[in-house]
């Protein structure tokens, strides 16, 4: 059977009309390189987020899973090195919800790693013309929630999983995005 990935995008949030991951997800060929390309967009909604792609992960059963979401300010595509456990949301989610301070899974680790090849993917970027750095830190609102949870289940399940943030639509746009995304998905395959 052909392999497949499951990649995630987020719906908007915070007053924006597009959210620039999902524009750049579902710009992505539904198969690349011989792989099934599996698309979805999430809410942004602590906890919700990482349960939808937890469900469509059960359900498809992807040899991989890559998350995006958007990075206000930023002007480069960014694999994140690492996950935290920690919630501190700015605003409300999606849902009204905004956690302080909290942990994500009370008494896991503190913080875990991307099981993505971060650096071959900033280094394919680059040689790409696309502007890329790696991450240390996907923040503490929607997009670390969704990183850390599902991170934390590929990982007992035995597959590749991480994150990658892109810039808003207004630093680079979305057909850009979507080559980036799709470079960083053939970095994938040696790993799967
Ligand atoms: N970016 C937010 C959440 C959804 C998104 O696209 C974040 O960086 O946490």
């Amino acid at each position: 059977m052909a392999k497949s990935v499951l990649v995630t995008g987020f719906e908007p949030f915070g007053g924006e009309a597009v959210n620039a991951s999902w524009e750049a997800v579902r710009r992505l060929p539904e198969q690349l390189d011989g792989w099934t390309v599996h698309r979805a967009c999430l809410p942004v909604v602590f906890g919700g987020a990482a349960e939808t792609v937890l469900r469509l992960a059960g359900e498809l059963r992807p040899d991989a899973v890559v998350c995006t979401g958007v990075a206000g300010g930023r002007s480069a595509i960014t694999p994140e090195m690492i996950a935290v456990n920690l919630c501190d949301a700015r605003i409300p989610d999606n849902a009204g919800t905004q956690p302080r301070w909290q942990p994500i899974a009370p008494g896991g680790p503190d913080g875990l790693f991307s099981g993505l090849p971060v650096r071959e993917m900033a280094a394919a970027l680059r040689a790409a013309g696309l502007p890329a750095a790696l991450s240390w830190s996907a923040g503490s609102y929607v997009c670390n929630d969704v990183f850390y949870r599902t991170v934390r289940r590929c990982r007992e399940w035995g597959i590749p999983c991480g994150f990658i943030h892109v810039p808003p639509v207004t630093a680079l746009p979305a057909e850009e995005g979507a080559r980036g995304l799709a470079l960083c998905l053939s970095c994938l395959w040696a790993e799967c």
